[in-house]
């Protein structure tokens, strides 16, 4: 049950009363207890749609005949375009083929459960109608539509959650806001005035006059206090207790973990959160960008979020005249379909309680385990180390079929066709009773490649894990965890393997090491035994300069849990940073 202890307060004067006399008894006031509001319908949810919909989309990443690859919705301040002429953008923006109940429908066809949208970006442009700015959709364009109350009107027909992203540090068209340093001076930045006089205004306004809010999307708080978070985490729920907020409000804050944009966990994370991707690159709309996700790749980043116990919100940029692109419309409606047939496995379900499984992901509901099937065993054949439980029934959640499955020494062991029933991922559902005991390692097996990333290693000595991140393209993050620091011959990384059968593997190590220095040298171990030496090669010195090396074959000569380690040859003052290390059955 959500509790609902906080009165929403009414609107019985007009903003501007309530922002000259009752300001200064709201900020120095102490909020009302609250209680936190349950993330129930979030955690179930698993999949939403993001939308970057604002003034950016008109010139699409290209501004005087420049292109601006990367973040079109960053546009105005790369290009530093003054306010005066970026306002200029709102006169011609129209996107009269805007259709607020068509993108809902869309939404309901791809299985999303909940869609947020930009009611505010960085620009300061808002894409309803404020009383607080007429630098307005409303306002300031032919339009002159609340493309914001269309959506939450079409959202409540349709049963659908929505969310509004709001940026609440960054306002380029504010000299009292962050961000813009090419027309205002900061130095002379009063913040409290922006946040009393427009953040705070603007977010009533969202919370008050288009009905249920289910999220506000707080994005880079840069520079905001505590307090000030704090602020505007009670703003929020003095209108609406039940609307979660997101961890971008800032210090700490927020109902639910906003991770960082563009990455993935490879642990389960034990707090509400979403993952977050942009369908190309941009957020918004750009004509630069046609580096899309295919439906197998939106797959893997939705089942990668799920199976660690949180969502994926996936993002589309609408084009100017207020349409999705093609390749949008087509990829996700295919992931839709998936979900039609697959969603038990998705909606409402738990994480893994496996490490990891090199053909895909293992999600979970009391008493099920589903196995999604990325890659399909050759010989039909696969196994799941399991103890503990009794299987009742194993069967392909989409056709229904079943299979054959037997158990043996704690190990499952499936039958299976020659081919995947379901091209893009088939899910096998297990139903069991019992308490299962996962083993902590991961698997190794005789047909897929395994992959050891540092976030499941135990390093020793000097070696620890880290994480760097990078773009190719403004905004778009990679990021790569490694492991470094390892200097001595007794620094190690440790990955604790469950082998089915003894086998050869290639060992690729993916590593970055600068050119200009000696040659590292590394062993490999096997349960503590030799079993590969290795010189690294040059990389390039760029970050982002990884390498995928085949440093030589090793010999897994039992089955049960094996480790194997990495470590320097000898001391040295240098050594890899390694990416991962990929096993590849041999034969
Ligand atoms: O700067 C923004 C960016 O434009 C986009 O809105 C993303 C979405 O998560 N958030 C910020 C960068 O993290």
């Amino acid at each position: 049950m959500i509790a609902k202890n906080s009165i929403p307060m009414k609107k019985s004067f007009s903003i501007a009363l309530i922002w000259t006399f009752l300001v200064p008894y709201l900020v120095n006031s102490q909020p009302a207890a609250q209680t936190a509001p349950s993330t129930q319908w979030f955690e179930e949810a698993s999949y939403g749609l993001f939308l970057h919909f604002g003034l950016y989309a008109l010139p699409g990443g290209v501004w005087q005949g420049k292109n601006y690859y990367g973040c079109s919705e960053w546009l105005q301040r790369r290009a530093r375009i003054p306010v005066a002429e970026y306002e200029q953008l709102a006169t011609a923006f129209n996107p009269t083929a805007y259709d607020a109940d068509a993108w809902v429908r869309f939404a309901k066809d791809c299985g999303f459960k909940y869609i947020v949208i930009t009611t505010k970006h960085h620009d300061g442009f808002a894409m309803f109608h404020s009383k607080v700015s007429t630098f307005n959709i409303v306002d300031g364009t032919p339009f002159k539509r609340d493309v914001i109350k269309e959506l939450a009107d079409a959202c409540k027909r349709h049963g659908m959650k929505l969310g509004f992203y709001y940026s609440q540090s960054q306002d380029w068209h504010e000299a009292d806001a962050i961000g813009n340093d090419w027309d205002f001076d900061s130095k002379a930045r009063n913040f409290q005035k922006y946040l009393d006089e427009k953040c705070k205004p603007q977010l009533e306004e969202l919370l008050t006059n288009y009905g249920d809010v289910a999220i506000l999307w707080f994005d880079t708080p840069q520079e905001i206090t505590k307090a000030e978070s704090q602020q505007l985490v009670d703003w929020v729920h003095q209108f609406q207790p039940n609307c979660l907020t997101s961890s971008r409000v800032g210090n700490g804050l927020g109902e639910y973990l906003a991770l960082q944009d563009h990455n993935l966990p490879r642990n389960t994370i034990d707090r509400p959160f979403e993952a977050l991707f942009t369908h190309n690159e941009s957020w918004g709309y750009s004509q630069l960008d046609k580096n899309f996700r295919n439906p197998r790749e939106i797959l893997h980043l939705l089942l990668a979020s799920n199976s660690r116990g949180g969502n994926l919100i996936l993002n589309i940029g609408p084009k100017p005249d207020g349409t999705f692109q093609q390749e949008s419309w087509d990829d996700f409606t295919k992931v839709g379909e998936w979900l039609r047939a697959n969603g038990e496995a998705v909606y409402g379900a738990g994480p893994s309680p496996y490490l990891d499984v090199p053909w895909g992901y293992i999600t979970t509901k009391p008493d099920a385990l589903y196995l999604h099937l990325m890659e399909w065993p050759e010989d039909g054949r696969l196994r799941l180390p399991a103890k503990g439980i009794t299987v009742k029934e194993a069967s392909f959640l989409a056709s229904r079929g079943e299979m054959s499955v037997t158990h043996q020494h704690g190990e499952l062991l499936f039958e299976l066709p020659a081919t995947a029933p379901d091209g893009l991922c088939t899910v096998i559902k297990v139903q069991y009773s019992g308490e299962l005991d996962a083993p902590d390692a991961l698997l190794l097996e005789r047909q897929f490649a395994t992959t050891l990333y540092p976030e499941w290693a135990t390093t020793g000595g000097n070696a620890s894990t880290g994480k760097e991140r990078w773009m190719e393209e403004f905004g778009d993050w990679h990021y790569a965890t490694f492991v470094d620091g390892w200097r001595s011959a007794t620094d190690q990384a440790t990955w604790t393997l469950n082998v089915a059968q003894p086998g050869k593997y290639h060992v690729l190590l993916n590593y970055h090491y600068p050119s200009g220095q000696p040659s590292a040298e590394g062993v490999i171990r096997i349960d503590g035994a030799h079993a590969l030496s290795f010189q690294s090669a040059p990389t390039g010195d760029q970050i982002r300069n990884f390498y995928e090396h085949r440093v030589g074959t090793i010999a897994i000569g039992r089955s049960g849990d094996v480790t194997l380690s990495i470590s320097p040859l000898a001391d040295a003052s240098t050594f890899i940073k390694l990416q991962h290390v990929k096993l590849v059955p041999y034969e």
